[in-house]
């Protein structure tokens, strides 16, 4: 009973917000909560989770409350719309496993004066327009563990972020690649933290020369590296050799230099406990693209005490 008493005083001490957070599902073929994303963030509240499952969900979304949008996978849930993708005007937004294209806009653009975004493991591409990704000024949040590929522009930080383990490739790609032109794969404005990124085949990797970075893996691009700024510490110039970028498998390849190549500070070490690898599978948001567990079983719903209960999951690959 003092047990019993003590998980009760606990859960009386937790704001009500989370006692109510609601996941809501969102199917495009039917049998979910919604069959669009738009129609669950209108009935979200703040706090609450939007799952979204399988599908090429059609609409531009604005994230005006604080939501995590996460689908089951960056491979199969694709968010696109001709003007902006996603719109965030709210702070403590989530954005992740989501594939994300804007035919002429931002693919994600984040309103001015927000912070504590988070934008995790999703594949930002063929915004072929303008840029991935666009921070308005004072925002602020993470930028972690994505790919930006075959976008006109990457990313612009126009705020204070912490931009790390992402992939920039094929940003650019027009045939034309000086530096003052709409080529790169970031363009700095504000003080971004730029560490522990691959930047590969972009017409300019990393232009202007604000905030910090380091720790990143260069190769292959068609101008430059670096327009008006200069290598840092820990900047590898070798072939980061991810194992084949055309087919999405953003592993690294044996004997690639970019392994236990990331910032050594412990704080960004790997799920595997060795230094950070560069790239979408270092760090503490790894990519899961693993088997996705389509049934769970349980073998009774009631145990006593000290008894066995046995969970039974099937999964099908990627
Ligand atoms: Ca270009
Ligand atoms: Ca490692």
């Amino acid at each position: 009973m003092k047990r019993l008493m003590t998980i009760l005083t606990c859960l009386a001490l937790l704001p009500a917000s989370n006692l109510e957070a609601k996941t809501w599902i969102v199917k495009q073929a039917g049998g979910g909560d919604y069959t669009t994303i738009s129609a669950a963030i209108s009935a979200a509240t703040n706090g609450d989770v939007i799952s979204i499952f399988a599908g090429t969900y059609t609409e531009g979304l604005t994230v005006n409350k604080q939501l995590s949008l996460i689908g089951v996978s960056p491979l199969t849930v694709t968010v696109f719309n001709n003007q902006n993708a996603i719109k965030i005007s709210s702070s403590n937004v989530l954005i992740k496993n989501l594939s994300i294209r804007s035919g002429s806009n931002y693919g994600i653009e984040i309103s001015a004066g927000y912070s504590g975004a988070s934008i995790i493991n999703n594949i930002i591409n063929n915004c072929s327009n303008s840029y991935g990704v666009y921070t308005n000024s004072s925002t602020e949040g993470i930028i972690a563990n994505n790919v930006f590929y075959n976008n006109k522009n990457g990313l612009y930080t126009g705020g204070t972020f912490s931009v790390y383990n992402n992939i920039f490739h094929g940003q650019g790609g027009d045939g034309t690649t000086s530096c003052s032109e709409d080529n790169h794969a970031i363009y700095r404005s504000g003080t971004p933290t730029i560490f522990n990124n691959i930047f590969y085949n972009n017409d300019v990797a990393l232009n202007k020369n604000t905030g910090s970075a380091y720790y990143n893996s260069f190769y292959g691009q068609n101008n430059t590296n670096y327009c008006d700024c200069s290598a840092g510490i820990g900047d590898s110039a070798s072939d980061p050799k991810v194992t084949d970028l055309s087919n999405e498998d953003f592993t690294l390849a044996t004997g690639s230099p970019a392994i236990d190549a990331g910032h050594p500070s412990t704080d960004y070490n790997d799920v595997d406990g060795s230094r950070n690898d560069m790239g979408v599978y270092g760090g503490t948001y790894s990519w899961e693209i693993g088997p996705t567990i389509t049934t769970i079983t349980l073998d009774k719903v009631s145990v006593k005490q000290g008894e066995t209960i046995t969970v039974t999951a099937t999964a099908k690959s990627n």
